[in-house]
């Protein structure tokens, strides 16, 4: 039996309390609340309070007196102490506790909340105290909620400030907080005794209020000189004039800088009176507010107009709000000359709200709607899609030229997106003006890294995409994205210098087909033939006509005309060029379409050759097309298969090479679009008739993807790249100019092109440098910006050059079977050649030239080979090394040769001269006087953590850029794996080690911890403890004549940040 008397010990709760109440122990900032069951016992509900005798009486008093000696309390919560029914507290009682408060200087904040129990006195009583404390002690701040104060009430609160000028109430918090209006007076004096309240609250009443009152209320508002910020929320009825007669007019409040209004109608004029005549208004929020569609348009056109609010936010639940509304808000606040002040949050329940809401987005993106500051679209009350306007803080520069001088910024925060709303999104960021993107925590595959490259493809605007913890931080594709970003940029600063000059844009017209197979596979042949069908020449000699083997890239135009202007990249099948041609490789962002011929038939044995040789040749092939372009998303570059000398392989379906091709299809899906062969694509190439419908297929391609898929360009670049070709062919002399001349003949045609009102206005040699950086962009001319040359003539550097170049430093064969003759004394096993040795080789290309090309010199050559990375001198030794020159792919045309053959993998041979070895020792400049102990070494070792943080930013970070950039493989993507302990440790060699992806790692743990939780909840037990539900191992195989199979608990292989990731999604993903 539970006996007042007999309970000697005090509960561990109340002796706590009272401590941290004396100043012992973890400082109160609140007292707790009384209601709570540990404290019941001493303070009951009002029925029980007779049960509070002897020992618990005690007990209690003790408790209040430890109230009064407290003075760290800073929030005095009225419901926390008496449970909402004041009579819980004598009078006494009362005292005793509200002593404790008078004069704080701690205390910051009173809260009266929700229905008060007791009698009227009592409450009455409590408010004349309250009233008290709120004059004598350093309370900033009211809050009075949903409890219908009585008019005495309010008077005697009021009452206690009276005459007290140094009052420092600062907000005051009013909702529901009287019952009738005649508290309103009182109300009225406390605001108009606060010389310092900034914020006031009021709201809660759908009845009307007396003319009289509202009156009294909007005077104390107008004599109120510090008030800045005004809520009025669910005051349906008086609200409005209460904001017309206090903010509006000569007379209103000028101090007022914030309006947030909440559930209210019967706005529209009033909120247009308030926008136009308050000056000192800064702010306005409008939150579910019901006004009609005209309204809402009329107070659009007065925002767009007149108003003098630089914010106005305005949230609409589309589950109440007519969809009709929000547009007519948004088009008419568009403006061409004001900058933009409406912020737009939309709450939507359902897709299709979240579809319509986008497609608005899509039209602020785009520039068509020009009156939104920012727009948010929620789902589940949370931010998923935010649009805003970035403040340009400082940044000044060619960039902002473009947009219109905005950054634009879209954040995506979402798990879980349905793929309609991303597609819509997706949509909406193509070709407009956004510039900043922000998907940073979101989750994202490889399917949306494609559409957002798409994206990059045809919007040149935007210039960041924040994609930190991603997973495509982690694995390469950040690299990818900020190389394409680099490019972009490049593209965009000329496109907008053209747009200002007023330039006239049509479709791109230039494109390049690239020709690509293994020598002799008929690719010149094709070229020559595909020629003759454009000029539509049918000569008797083409047949007699003897093909050499293509050096480098052999680039001709194949058709320019008003069209289109398709230049054909006729790429050298033998391996010695495709370092070389790594290095020359498209590096734009534009579409690239390829045809890869084969040829079926073995001359030698006069027979079909087996189909696993068509199989290798286009693995091949799509390798280093995947490795040398970009990843474009859904523009991946196009393979065309055609095969080749129909005459000689007999065959009557191509359904063998049709497998194969859906095979590879499959396999390179994510970067090639490989099509599959119709039956036209099989031809004897010498034959015009049989290759025309090749050639309609091909030109009706170009022209869909220049109109679908390329920018739209400056009529005047298109013209020009025509002319260059023109006069290149008309005039074989130097075909390297200096930036002058080619400045000199692009000249007369700029003219020609500006509209006459921009000619004098505009920078000419801005424009002349936007000119080159297209033609170098599509192909049309070469431009080396480190050299102040430009090569007209593609075909010279890539074949005529370069091409002769790489021949005679290897062992080149120009025909079938002939020997090499005395040029192998060029070739390098190493890449390395003497000085002597190179400039004997430049001399023989030089002597080879015809006379009009000797206006390049050997200085020149050597300046060229060293700006594209394809020569690098070696200072100490006077050496050169010419990467293309490493004889490494010819191994690989032997051991296609010697099919099944072991072939030993090349190595590089280490030079005795130059060592490429370089070791670094640190030590104590005089080993007599200076030591280090042991204890040295101990205090300097990093931390893991700290020692990984650093090889992951300067070496694979930089490693991964590096891979990603133009220079490096662009096409090739890095992903991070870690090695099992003990083959570091043990420097087992790099074939025997046990690796595994990161990423699979950890989605191995996710789903271990994931099984484990579901067997728990299964089991209703708690036999899973909690560190075991971390223990995931990694099985590791065994490794011959090392170890038996190992394994290593995930955690210790992963980074603390890895798992620490794990553990919080699987936290929230619980919750
Ligand atoms: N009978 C027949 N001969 C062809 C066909 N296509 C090409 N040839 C011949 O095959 C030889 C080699 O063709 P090319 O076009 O030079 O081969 P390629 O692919 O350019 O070779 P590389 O330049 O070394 O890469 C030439 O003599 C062509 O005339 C064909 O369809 N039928
Ligand atoms: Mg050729």
């Amino acid at each position: 039996m539970d006996s007042a008397d007999q309970e000697p010990e005090l509960p561990l709760a109340i002796q706590d309390l009272v401590q941290r109440l004396e100043g012992k122990g973890e400082p109160i900032t609140r007292l707790p609340n009384f209601n709570r069951p540990e404290f019941l016992k001493f303070f009951p509900e009002r029925a029980s309070l007779s049960t509070i005798t002897g020992w618990r009486s005690q007990v209690r008093l003790r408790v209040l007196e430890a109230i009064i000696s407290c003075n760290t309390v800073e929030i005095l919560d009225v419901h926390n102490i008496c449970g909402g029914d004041v009579s819980r507290l004598m009078a006494s009682e009362w005292d005793i506790v509200l002593r404790g408060f008078m004069y704080s200087t701690v205390l910051r904040k009173i809260i009266v909340e929700y229905h008060l129990g007791g009698s009227d006195a009592e409450v009455e009583t409590l408010c004349l105290q309250l009233g008290r404390i709120l004059n004598t002690s350093s309370i900033t701040e009211l809050k009075i909620w949903c409890c219908r104060l009585s008019a005495r009430c309010w008077l005697n609160l009021a009452s206690g400030l009276r005459g007290n000028c140094d009052y420092k109430l600062q907000s005051l918090d009013l909702f529901e907080a009287w019952n009738d209006s005649s508290a309103v007076k009182h109300v009225a004096e406390m605001i108009n005794s606060a010389p310092q309240l900034e914020t006031l609250r009021l709201g809660g009443y759908y009845q009307d209020m007396e003319d009289e009152a509202v009156g009294i209320l909007s005077q104390a508002l107008i004599h109120s000189s510090c008030l800045k910020e005004l809520k009025l929320g669910c005051a349906v009825k008086w609200g409005p004039a209460l904001l017309l007669k206090a903010f509006t007019g000569d007379e209103g409040n000028r101090s007022i800088e914030r309006v947030r209004l909440r559930l209210m109608d019967r706005l529209g004029e009033c909120l247009r009176e308030l926008l136009i005549s308050n000056p000192s208004l800064k702010e306005v929020e409008l939150s579910h507010i019901q006004m009609r569609p005209r309204e809402w348009h009329q107070l659009g056109e007065v925002i767009r107009d007149n108003a003098i609010a630089t914010t106005i936010l305005v949230k609409f639940d589309l589950e109440y709000h007519d969809w009709k509304s929000v547009e007519a808000l948004a088009r008419s606040v568009s403006s061409d000359v004001k900058d933009p002040t409406v912020e737009l949050e939309l709450d939507t329940k359902r897709e299709d709200e979240v579809i319509l809401s986008l497609d608005l987005l899509g039209s602020v993106l785009r520039g068509e709607i020009k009156s939104l500051k920012s727009l948010s679209i929620l789902a589940d009350d949370k931010k998923i899609i935010t649009f805003s306007i970035l403040p340009m803080n400082g940044k000044t520069g060619e960039t902002l030229v473009y947009s219109g001088l905005k950054f634009l910024q879209l954040n995506f925060r979402s798990t879980g997106l349905s793929k309609v709303v991303w597609e819509e999104l997706v949509r909406c960021m193509r070709g407009n003006h956004l510039t900043h993107l922000d998907l940073s925590e979101s989750e994202l595959d490889g399917e949306a890294f494609k559409d957002l490259m798409g994206v990059l493809q045809v919007n040149l605007a935007l210039q960041e995409i924040d994609v930190s913890q991603t997973s495509w931080a982690m694995d390469g594709k950040a690299a990818q994205i900020q190389e394409a970003l680099n490019q972009n940029q490049k593209r965009a600063v000329y496109m907008s210098i053209f747009r200002k000059a007023n330039l006239a844009f049509g479709d791109a017209k230039a494109g390049r087909l690239f020709l690509c197979g293994s020598p002799r596979a008929g690719k010149t042949q094709l070229r020559k033939t595909l020629t003759r069908i454009n000029q539509g020449k049918t000569s008797l000699f083409s047949k007699l006509e003897v093909l050499w083997r293509t050096k480098g890239i052999e680039v001709e135009l194949l058709q320019n005309d008003d069209k289109m202007q398709i230049s054909v990249w006729d790429l050298a099948g033998q391996w010695i060029f495709r370092t070389l041609q790594n290095v020359l490789f498209t590096q734009t962002n534009n579409f690239c379409v390829f045809l890869f011929l084969y040829n079926p038939f073995c001359e030698e044995t006069c027979s079909n050759k087996p189909d696993s040789c068509f199989r290798t040749e286009l693995e091949e092939w799509l390798s280093f097309i995947t490795s040398s372009t970009k990843v474009t998303g859904r523009d991946l570059p196009q393979v065309f298969v055609v095969i080749s000398h129909k005459d000689k392989a007999r065959f009557s379906s191509l359904s063998w090479a049709q497998s194969i091709v859906k095979e590879l299809t499959k396999r390179f899906a994510n970067s090639v679009d490989l099509c599959p062969i119709p039956e036209y694509f099989h031809v004897d190439a010498r034959k015009k008739k049989q290759v025309i419908p090749l050639y309609s297929h091909i030109f009706e391609n170009f022209n869909k993807l220049l109109r679908e898929k390329s920018p739209q360009v400056p009529e005047l670049c298109s013209h020009l790249t025509s002319l260059l070709v023109t006069n290149t062919k008309k005039n074989k002399s130097c075909p390297l100019w200096t930036s002058k001349k080619f400045h000199s003949f692009c000249a007369p045609i700029l003219t020609k092109f500006l509209p006459p009102s921009f000619a004098h206005s505009v920078d000419h040699s801005r424009i002349m440098d936007s000119i080159i950086s297209y033609l170098n962009d599509v192909g049309s001319i070469i431009y080396i910006p480190s050299l102040d040359y430009i090569i007209v003539d593609p075909n010279w550097l890539t074949n005529t050059f370069l091409g002769e170049l790489i021949a005679l430093g290897q062992h080149f064969q120009a025909q079938e079977f002939e020997s090499s003759d005395g040029r192998s004394s060029y070739t390098s096993k190493d890449g390395f050649v003497s000085e002597s040795v190179f400039a004997r080789l430049i001399e023989e290309f030089l002597g080879k030239q015809p006379h009009g090309h000797r206006g390049v010199n050997r200085e020149e050559l050597e300046n060229i080979l060293v700006n594209l990375d394809l020569c690098f001198k070696v200072e100490d030794t006077s050496q050169y090394f010419i990467p293309s020159f490493i004889p490494e792919h010819a191994s690989k045309q032997e051991q296609r040769n010697q099919e099944g053959a072991h072939v030993e993998s090349m190595y590089w041979e280490n030079r005795g001269e130059t060592s490429q070895f370089v070791g670094i020792r640190i030590q104590c400049q005089d080993g007599r006087t200076m030591s280090l102990t042991a204890a040295f070494f101990p205090r300097f070792q990093k931390s893991r953590e700290v020692a990984t943080k650093y090889v992951m930013k300067h070496i694979v970070q930089e490693l991964i850029s590096f891979c990603a950039s133009p220079k490096g493989c662009p096409g090739v993507t890095l992903v991070l794996g870690v090695i099992q302990t003990f083959c570091v440790e043990m420097l087992i060699p790099s074939h025997l080690r046990g690796v595994i992806l990161i990423e699979k790692l950890k989605s191995d743990f996710v789903r271990s911890i994931n099984d484990k939780l579901e067997e728990m909840s299964l089991e209703r037990s708690h036999l899973v403890e909690k560190e075991e539900l971390f223990d995931y191992e990694q099985c590791w195989p065994p490794i011959q004549k090392h170890t038996f199979g190992i394994s290593e608990r995930a955690r210790d292989l992963l980074w603390d940040s890895d798992v620490e990731a794990i553990v919080n999604e699987i936290r929230q993903n619980r919750v």
